[in-house]
């Protein structure tokens, strides 16, 4: 990826940024620390991967982004609605009545949502057989998703991972977010799950580790993703929870899901507007 294409998505993820905050802090609550950790990578797929229209969000033979990690969905919305799927209005609606923005991502409700998730563990197998889908159909479209380092304690994953291989789906490539936190506390005092890539390597999987917050970095391990055959891929993120946005980051075990006060909010948005290029 060339330097000045770098920097253009590096000004994406601070607005993405600041909008998943924004959104956040008007609903009071919600999941800042695995929205943040992912914004790179959702930014490098949707801005400079993915065959997709926005104004046709059902296009046959689009590429697709599984979120398996569902309760990140202010990543996703953040991105969608910058991208022209549905209006930047929508986002201030996040979780209330009505809204067609629930906290976790719902195929049925959103423009641009490729498959409902929350309940984690799921997803990948959803990715997996979109996968085997897009072969039978011949389209040629990449699948993408996205798993939690503590989603990875499911069993589904491990299923999911062993038929992947068995079925060498290599239009399969998955990111996991490696942000080292769960929900109640760090994954490995919770329930181990390492020595990750070499799990994934055991199961077959072509395995990338990658800075999870460097544009270029994840842009050449998506590059050697889709240059990959015979097996799906799977691309380590060495992340933080709640990056960028210094309360999240600086709360370690606490950033999973916070509230904001009004204050709380109009704080962190001064605090990421400062970053934002205007003009
Ligand atoms: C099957 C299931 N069990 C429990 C939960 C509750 N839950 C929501 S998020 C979360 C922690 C997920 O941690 P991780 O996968 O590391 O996500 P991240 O750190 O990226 O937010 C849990 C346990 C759930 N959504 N689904
Ligand atoms: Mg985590």
């Amino acid at each position: 990826m060339d330097p000045a294409k770098v920097k253009e998505l590096e000004e994406t993820c601070k607005r993405i940024r600041y909008l998943i905050v924004d959104t956040i802090g008007t609903t009071g609550s919600g999941h800042v620390g695995g929205s943040l950790s992912a914004v790179e990578a959702v930014v490098t797929l949707y801005y400079h991967h993915m065959h997709i229209d926005p104004t046709r969000p059902d296009l046959p033979g689009r590429d697709r982004f599984v979120l398996s990690k569902g309760h990140a969905g202010p990543v996703l919305y953040a991105v969608l609605a910058d991208k022209g799927y549905f209006d930047l209005s929508w986002l201030h609606t996040m979780n209330k009545i009505g809204t067609r923005l629930p906290s976790h991502v719902d195929r049925t409700k959103t423009p641009g949502v490729d498959m409902t998730a929350g309940s984690l563990g799921q997803g990948l197998s959803a990715a997996v057989g979109m996968a085997l889908g897009s072969r039978l159909a011949g389209d040629g479209a990449h699948i993408y998703c996205m798993v939690g380092d503590g989603e990875i304690q499911e069993g589904q994953i491990w299923e999911a991972a062993m038929f992947a291989k068995h079925e060498k789906l290599d239009h399969l490539i998955c990111f996991l977010d490696y942000n080292k936190q769960q929900i109640d506390g760090f994954v490995e005092e919770m329930t181990g799950v390492g020595p990750i890539p070499e799990k994934w390597r055991a199961f077959g999987w072509n395995v990338i580790e990658c800075p999870g917050h460097d544009i270029a970095a994840i842009d050449a391990a998506i590059e050697q993703a889709k240059a990959n055959t015979g097996s799906p891929s799977m691309i380590i993120l060495d992340t933080v929870k709640g990056k960028g946005y210094a309360r999240a980051e600086n709360s370690p075990l606490s950033c999973h899901s916070m509230s904001f006060t009004k204050e709380e909010h109009a704080d962190a948005l001064r605090e990421l507007e400062g970053g934002l290029q205007h003009g």
